[in-house]
C-alpha cells in the first residue's frame, strides 16, 4: 500500500457535539497521522466551491446551508492507504447504513448531518487538500 494523504472534515453537527477529540483518536488509533488541522467557519462560496461536483443535485442547497451552519474542523490525514482507511472509519454516507463502530454510526444523525467528510479517491484528495491548505500548512513527520 502506498503512503497517501486524504482530506477529512468534521462537519458542524459533530463539532457541535464536542466530539472532535474522539474522532481524532479514531484516526490515530487506525495509524493515520494528522499532518494539518484547522477549525474554521466556511463561507457560502467556499462550501459551494468544495461541493461543486454536487451543484446539480437536489440536496445541494441543503448541503451547503448545513456546512455553513457552524464551524468545521478540517484535517489532512497521512498514512498507508489513508484514503480507503478513512472511508472505512467513516462508514456509509447514510448513517442508517453505516457499519457498527464507524464514525457515522456512532456520531451522525442523518444523511444530511453525517458528521464527517473524507476524500473518495487520489485525485479528489489532492484537489480537496489544495482547496483548504497551503503546502506550508502540512507537516509530515
Ligand atoms: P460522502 O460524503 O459519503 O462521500 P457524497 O455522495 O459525496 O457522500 O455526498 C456528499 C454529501 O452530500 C454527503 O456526505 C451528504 O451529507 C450529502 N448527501 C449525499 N446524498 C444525499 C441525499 O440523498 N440527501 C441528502 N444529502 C445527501
Amino acid at each position: 500500500m502506498a503512503l497517501e494523504r486524504t482530506l477529512s472534515i468534521i462537519k458542524p453537527d459533530a463539532v457541535a457535539k464536542n466530539v472532535i477529540g474522539q474522532i481524532y483518536s479514531r484516526f490515530e488509533q487506525a495509524g493515520l497521522k494528522i499532518v494539518a488541522s484547522k477549525l474554521t467557519q466556511l463561507s457560502r462560496a467556499e462550501a459551494e466551491g468544495f461541493y461543486a461536483v454536487h451543484a446539480e443535485r437536489p440536496f445541494f442547497k441543503a448541503l451547503v446551508d448545513f456546512m455553513i451552519s457552524g464551524p468545521v474542523a478540517i484535517q489532512v490525514l497521512e498514512g498507508e492507504g489513508a484514503i480507503l482507511k478513512n472511508r472505512e472509519l467513516m462508514g456509509a454516507t447514510n448513517p442508517k447504513d453505516a457499519a457498527a463502530g464507524t464514525i457515522r454510526a456512532d456520531f451522525a444523525d442523518s444523511i444530511d448531518a453525517n458528521a464527517v467528510h473524507g476524500s473518495d479517491a487520489a485525485e479528489t484528495a489532492a484537489n480537496e487538500i489544495a482547496y483548504f491548505f497551503a503546502g506550508t500548512e502540512i507537516h509530515s513527520r
